[in-house]
């Protein structure tokens, strides 16, 4: 209810013609799911100040060389979040970290409207998050295609079997497993590897947080993924490109 307000506001603010109009509408966005198809670490890390779960992560760097520091680390993409209330991070920070850096960016966010995927391309993204544990398989699908109709890729995120069967549709690009639960904050890897084998394979499977070391992607690659969303374990760093090239 709150991100709907905030929504709301910001719509009033900035109407979808002048988003529409903006230079980097007009962008030509680069697509994850494909770098993740050709990567052998397949890594997406993440800008990420703080969380419900862990409080402060990192308040002292800058969205700017965080974003230079993952490039030169070579990773896959970037994620950055711009929910301000939880996690807080901004629009803004996606501007930065596009004009910082060409990896492909996502917009981590809680998506409830379409206006926020125009929001989206307008501050440079090229993929989009959808959440399953809060749309219908109907927002899932307008959402979806909507995003495609940008040539953003989509991102969708799922953390049990029933979330999963939900969401299938073509319209789809990335499906992700939550290894948290958003409502303990309790994380298995144990998510990742139980619902692989439930993904179809004409997805790319990404398994995101809690992913502390090495070791972690390696157990995870025989159950298919390719792609890996790190957050905390490079924010918690002084230097996250440096802890990525690790
Ligand atoms: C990163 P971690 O444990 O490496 O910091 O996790 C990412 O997966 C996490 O931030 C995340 C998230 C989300 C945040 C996954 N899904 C949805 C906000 C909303």
């Amino acid at each position: 209810l709150d991100k709907r307000k905030e929504v709301e506001l910001r719509k009033s603010l900035i109407p979808t013609s002048q988003l529409e109009q903006s230079v980097l509408f007009e962008r030509q966005t680069v697509s994850l799911a494909n770098n993740l198809r050709h990567s052998t670490s397949g890594i997406i890390a993440e800008h990420k100040r703080r969380s419900p779960s862990k409080s402060v992560i990192n308040n002292s760097l800058n969205v700017q060389d965080v974003a230079k520091g993952y490039q030169d680390a070579g990773v896959c993409g970037m994620s950055v979040l711009t929910d301000g209330k939880y996690f807080g991070g901004s629009l803004d920070d996606l501007l930065t970290a596009r004009a910082s850096c060409n990896l492909p960016l996502l917009r981590k966010e809680f998506i409830i409207d379409e206006y926020q995927m125009l929001e989206a391309k307008a501050y440079g993204a090229d993929v989009i998050l959808l959440i399953a544990a809060i749309l219908s398989r109907d927002e899932i699908k307008q959402f979806s295609e909507f995003a495609k109709s940008l040539h953003l890729d989509v991102l969708l995120e799922v953390h049990n079997e029933e979330e999963l069967h939900k969401s299938i549709m073509p319209s789809l690009d990335m499906l992700g497993v939550n290894n948290r639960n958003l409502k303990t904050f309790d994380v298995s890897l144990d998510t990742s590897k139980s619902l692989s084998g439930l993904i179809p394979n004409d997805f790319v499977k990404v398994s995101e947080s809690g992913i502390s070391n090495i070791e972690a992607i390696k157990e995870l690659q025989p159950y298919g993924y390719q792609g890996f969303l790190i957050g905390e374990n490079f924010m918690k760093t002084d230097n996250p490109g440096t802890s990525a090239t690790e």
